[in-house]
């Protein structure tokens, strides 16, 4: 029997209230805790709202029923209580990766003084450490409540008074902004609910639809994409840490044989792991064939990363026409565009290369044009239901016709309602006007290019100094600032993304100034190499691609002193940026 609709609820809460009332029994979500089908955790909707009303229950217990908690857990189902108990207790839920770690505990510790929670609910393991984090937030700031969840938390006696209210906002989602200066996007309930409208419009209906995500629970398309929408269409999620994912991609494949999912998601990079990493036998033990939507965003689609993945899993059953490229950002709840329901291949057009760096999508004739001169690009798909997409020239504001490339804009119910505590930035962001028309919608100016070409969508770069490899969001200042502090000798560093030669994914380019001289540069040029590689690696998870040291003057500049990461950029790739002249054939380096 297909669920009753929740269209008519106000809020995910009163959804999730819905459910556990009409259908109790029915299994909401399937944990594997060690990534395996050994030891599966399930929870109907009776379980999850039972927990997530004792949530709420202990929130009011300690004064707590409005303002911002931080929901800090482990993926997991707890964490999943945790999000629908916040929101029950007219809480807004801030989710954040747990303190585990540099990188982690910095973001954590900036999140904890943007958002200025009245609580945080977080692992017991960090129960040790709360003087510590209290030391390094900001001094003014109220100090949170500390709430760490053991065994008997979510018991609660029969006759305990549940709340049940949905206060705006509902959450704030930290996605953008870099971790020394992180911008916290205000969703509403209403946003959250229209989000997984237009998803559920799009995907269409499908009796006994199961959903499969690895994907982490702190970010839109993990918290939007997966677990708020199959709370919504009342249908089962199984679940695997992002750990186990990466560890061992099979993991995820292997998941989505044994308990007959039929849709699933991930970014680019990992349909390129399971391409790669599956081996023949374990191929043997896969049955994709249940799969009807696979959703693929969040970083450039590769064509030929999905033509890799269909060939190699087409023996066991895959079914090419499953792939959904997609198109979002957490600045509009998630998503904006995706392949069309009916579409049964995904859409690629051959464009001139020349053309698209001038900004015009123009279509290759296929013979007799070298690969060289030709981009592959793939569609995104139509714009979500009732809302509305336009390009505008990033420079006059002027909105473009198709085959132009410009700035993607978009207004409708998903776009949010701005970054916490930043007018000025969120009426830049969200507040947008195109220019020289009699549309008078408020758009929301995502950074990102593309154009429009037959009714689709296709995103071809970013205005936005953003670096997204492996589906992560990787801020050039922040990885600047790891290069800054290698070496003592190198001032000015640009970082950017350019895609790779040798594989379909973007890299991290970086480009730095060595205070000194040929010949001091010549000596230790292997080492700053090696130095500046390894802070990379080590601080945010990636190993930079390439790297281009020279002397000061290499690194663009405005007059203000900000680094021109789009113009250095553009000096690498036409080969003009500065460089220390090479050492002269006795050694003796010239100049
Ligand atoms: C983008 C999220 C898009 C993101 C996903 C729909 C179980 C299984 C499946 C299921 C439900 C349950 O990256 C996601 C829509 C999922 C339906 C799932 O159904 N957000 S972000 O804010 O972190 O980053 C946004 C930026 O990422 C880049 C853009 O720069 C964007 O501004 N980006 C893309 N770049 C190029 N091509 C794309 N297709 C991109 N998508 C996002």
């Amino acid at each position: 029997m297909r669920p009753l609709p929740p269209s008519a609820r106000t809020s995910l809460v009163h959804v999730l209230e819905h459910r556990a009332t009409q259908t109790p029994d029915r299994l909401a979500f399937r944990f594997l805790p060690d990534g395996t089908g050994d030891h599966p955790v399930d929870w109907t909707y009776g379980e999850l709202a039972k927990r997530a009303g004792a949530v709420a229950a202990h929130l009011h217990a300690r004064g707590l029923t409005q303002g911002h908690i931080v929901l800090a857990l482990d993926p997991g189902l707890d964490y999943v209580a945790g999000l629908f108990g916040i929101m029950q207790a007219g809480c807004t839920a801030v989710p954040c990766f747990p303190p585990f770690g540099r990188r982690a505990t910095a973001r954590f510790l900036s999140v904890l003084d943007d958002c200025a929670p009245r609580a945080v609910l977080t692992d017991p393991r960090f129960a040790g450490q709360v003087e510590q984090f209290h030391q390094q937030l900001t001094p003014a700031a109220e100090r949170p409540q500390w709430i760490f969840p053991e065994a008997d938390f979510y018991q609660l006696p029969d006759d305990s008074p549940v709340p049940s209210r949905a206060v705006e906002p509902a959450l704030i989602q930290y996605s953008s902004g870099s971790t020394g200066d992180p911008k916290g996007i205000v969703l509403t309930h209403a946003n959250l609910l229209s989000n997984c409208r237009v998803l559920d419009a799009h995907m269409g209906y499908e009796e006994d639809r199961v959903g499969c995500s690895w994907l982490p629970p702190y970010h839109d398309m993990g918290l939007m994409g997966t677990i708020m929408l199959a709370v919504h269409g009342g249908w089962p999620l199984v679940m695997l840490s992002p750990i186990h994912f990466v560890q061992d991609p099979y993991r995820w494949l292997k998941a989505i044989t044994d308990h007959k999912v039929t849709i699933s998601v991930g970014p680019n990079f990992a349909f390129d792991l399971c391409a790669q990493s599956i081996g023949d036998e374990e191929l043997a033990t896969l049955d994709l064939s249940r799969l009807r939507q696979v959703f693929c965003g969040s970083e450039p689609v590769s064509g030929n990363t999905m033509e890799r993945f269909e060939e190699r899993f087409a023996p066991v059953g895959f079914d090419a026409g499953s792939l959904i490229p997609c198109f979002g950002l957490a600045e509009a709840t998630l998503f904006v565009s995706g392949k069309p329901e009916a579409a049964d291949t995904i859409r690629t057009e051959l464009l001139d290369k020349d053309a698209l760096e001038r900004g015009h999508a123009r279509r290759v004739p296929a013979p007799g044009t070298t690969a060289s001169d030709v981009v592959e690009v793939v569609s995104c798909g139509v714009v979500a239901e009732n809302h509305h997409v336009i390009i505008v020239d990033p420079h006059t504001l002027m909105p473009l016709t198709d085959g132009e490339i410009g700035e993607i804009w978009v207004h409708g119910a998903n776009v949010a309602a701005g970054y916490l505590s930043r007018p000025e930035l969120s009426a830049e962001t969200f507040g947008a006007r195109p220019a020289g028309t009699t549309d008078d919608r408020a758009y929301l100016r995502t950074g990102d290019l593309g154009f429009f070409l037959d009714g689709e969508l296709f995103v071809t770069g970013r205005l936005k100094d953003l670096i997204v490899i492996s589906g992560r969001n990787l801020h050039p200042q922040d990885i600047e600032h790891s290069v800054l502090r290698a070496h003592q000798d190198l001032r000015r560093i640009a970082a950017f993304a350019v895609r790779s030669e040798t594989r379909d994914e973007e890299e991290v380019v970086l480009v730095a100034e060595f205070r000194g001289t040929a010949a001091e540069f010549a000596a230790q040029e292997k080492e700053l190499l090696q130095r500046m590689t390894a802070a990379v690696t080590e601080d945010h998870g990636v190993r930079p691609g390439r790297v281009h040291i020279g002397p000061p003057g290499t690194v663009l500049m405005t007059t203000s002193g900000k680094v021109r990461r789009r113009d250095t950029r553009k000096a690498y790739l036409d080969g003009t940026l500065r460089t220390f002249p090479a050492p002269a054939p006795n050694g003796t380096p010239a100049g």
